[in-house]
């Protein structure tokens, strides 16, 4: 009895030192192996972010109104390392209130990711990065399949030099859906020659099994980043095929970034769920290290 108390004591003594030690800790210190594996200065971005914020929460920012959007952003903004946007689903996107929610996205310390599923050939892939959404010139990251072959990854980073910035690709090597045609071999393809591109910032794995996310993390090694959606604190069956696993068990089975959507957008209170799963995933981290 005495032994477990003190066993207690010692295990939350070591945590509080290693959250005091992280307020002044380098990101290089906080992500260790993955900080010294992976020079993309955007995954170092991301890192650095995570650490500034406390945080590893993506949100899902999936509303269909711009006032809608702006609301969601200025209540739970502080929690998060980066905002995933669907650009295409607004009812009334213009580009002028665009600019101005990514420049306070932005003044709010975030990555902007656009989720687009680019899935062309690349040369057509680069100009589906202008056009009339130019994601280009505001998204950090996208998502890319790799169903079209690896030349994707090219046409879409030459749509960032196009203007002279620098942009992440996340390809999809696993999804949270249930029933998709993710195979396990379509999935070690995809590590295999995604791993070694240097225009590729990481791989989306599936949130909501973290025995596939464990899978994953053995295949891509240490270096490049992965990146859940299908998670929530309600673990279980979501809206129309959607599966949901826990944000700790995600982080402990190798994910570097919670992407969540109606766990914070349709709760009660967006700020507090914000909060709890911004808690969670940084403390998951600093226990992983
Ligand atoms: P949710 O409300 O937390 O279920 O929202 C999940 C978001 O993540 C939503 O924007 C999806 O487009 C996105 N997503 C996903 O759910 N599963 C996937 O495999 C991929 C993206 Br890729």
């Amino acid at each position: 009895m005495l032994l477990s108390i003190i066993k207690k004591r010692l295990i939350a003594v070591s945590y509080e030192d290693k959250e005091l030690l992280a307020n002044t800790m380098q990101a290089s210190e906080v992500w260790g192996e993955r900080w010294q594996n992976n020079s993309l200065p955007m995954a170092r971005t991301y890192m650095e972010v995570a650490c500034r914020k406390k945080s590893l929460v993506c949100l899902a920012a999936d509303r269909k109104t711009m006032d809608g959007l702006n609301q969601l952003l200025d209540e739970v903004g502080p929690y998060l390392a980066a905002l995933k946007t669907h650009v295409d689903l607004i009812d009334d996107w213009s580009a002028d209130s665009w600019k101005l929610f990514c420049d306070k996205a932005k003044e709010m310390d975030l990555l902007i990711f656009e989720d687009r599923k680019f899935a062309d050939i690349g040369k057509i892939s680069r100009d589906q990065m202008s056009g009339v959404y130019d994601i280009r010139s505001w998204a950090d990251l996208v998502t890319a399949h790799m169903i079209s072959g690896q030349d994707i990854v090219d046409g879409l980073q030459a749509g960032w030099k196009d203007v002279g910035r620098n942009g992440g690709v996340l390809l999809l090597a696993q999804m949270s859906s249930r029933g998709n045609l993710l195979s396990p071999e379509y999935t070690e393809t995809v590590v295999k020659s995604g791993s070694i591109h240097d225009g590729v910032f990481g791989f989306i794995g599936n949130g909501s099994k973290p025995e596939d996310l464990k899978n994953l993390r053995v295949q891509v090694g240490q270096g490049k980043l992965i990146w859940t959606p299908g998670v929530n604190i309600a673990v279980g069956d979501g809206e129309m095929g959607q599966r949901y696993g826990a944000p700790d068990e995600a982080i402990h089975a190798g994910s570097d970034c919670i992407i969540v959507g109606s766990g914070i957008h349709k709760s009660e209170n967006p700020a507090e769920s914000a909060s709890a799963y911004a808690e969670v995933s940084w403390s998951a981290l600093l226990k992983r290290r």
